[in-house]
């Protein structure tokens, strides 16, 4: 059960369902009271509809940490997606620093399909390796794991490069924290690779198709962020999260919708809503 109130930290696509327009119907489903912290408000995401109105919330960000904190506000677990700017990544990393967090989930949004979103350089991801050392959590797709060890990201997902990859990234975290990479496609399957506690590498299948759903990392990371702040053990939660990711992409693909809108979500909220263990 939830003991505390969760935080969100990432962007407001307006007309796009991906990072906080997933994130906030995922945790109401799962009964989790939470906070936003809207890292930038954009008209779209910035992939697909050519170049967004954007306003950067530095500014406001800062007055609204310097306000909760005066305001003593706490948070039980804090999730991070899309930050935006090499000065907000800083930013986010001072103030949970400052928070007496018991689990940080960073999804270091950055790249995909082997290159920078738009609007990122080397600059970003030289603050995203300084970021991702807060985290319990780690949850980067392919590309991202491979810039956060220093590698240039390559399309080939061996066996054994994966491991290598999952080897080195965890590697930069604490002993206790779960790194995460998501997105593997081999043989024909989509792939969710991750370390245990123990130190075993695991990974999950699903099928594996032939398009790109925009927002389908944002929905793995609200998921597995929210089944772990309700105290799911690591290994089921992620178990669970690519189970029910492939729910939502299997509704995105039937729905007749322009992919670049982001994920169809009514049945995975659905299914969420019954995982009724709160009380
Ligand atoms: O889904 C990741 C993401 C989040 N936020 C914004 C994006 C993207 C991916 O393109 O553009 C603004």
């Amino acid at each position: 059960m939830q003991t505390g109130q969760f935080l969100t930290i990432q962007d407001l696509s307006a007309a796009t369902a991906i990072s906080l327009n997933v994130a906030i119907p995922v945790y109401a489903s799962l009964g989790i009271s939470t906070s936003v912290l809207p890292t930038a408000l954009l008209s779209t995401q910035t992939e697909a509809f050519g170049k967004p109105a954007a306003i950067d919330l530095k500014d406001w960000v800062a007055r609204t940490v310097a306000h909760w904190y005066h305001a003593s506000m706490t948070f039980s677990g804090i999730a991070v997606g899309y930050v935006g700017t090499p000065a907000l990544v800083d930013m986010v990393d001072q103030f949970i620093q400052q928070s007496a967090v018991s689990t940080v989930t960073i999804d270091p949004v950055m790249g995909d399909h082997g290159k920078l979103y738009e609007g990122f350089d080397e600059s970003y991801v030289t603050k995203m390796k300084t970021l991702i050392k807060q985290a319990d959590v780690l949850t980067p797709n392919w590309t991202e794991a491979q810039l956060l060890v220093g590698d240039d990201p390559q399309p080939e997902m061996s066996e054994s490069r994966v491991r290598d990859v999952l080897a080195r990234l965890t590697g930069q975290l604490n002993d206790k924290s779960l790194g995460v990479i998501t997105g593997i496609q081999r043989n024909s399957v989509l792939e969710v690779w991750w370390q245990t506690a123990g130190g075993a590498i695991l990974h999950v299948e699903n099928p594996l198709l032939d398009q790109h759903f925009y927002g389908a990392g944002d929905l793995f990371t609200a998921i597995l962020s929210g089944l772990i702040e309700l105290s799911w053990d690591a290994d089921a939660a992620v178990k669970k999260t690519s189970e029910l990711l492939a729910v939502a992409i299997k509704e995105t693909m039937h729905s007749n919708r322009e992919l670049r809108f982001g994920m169809a979500l009514h049945n995975v909220i659905h299914e969420l809503s019954k995982l009724d263990d709160r009380f």
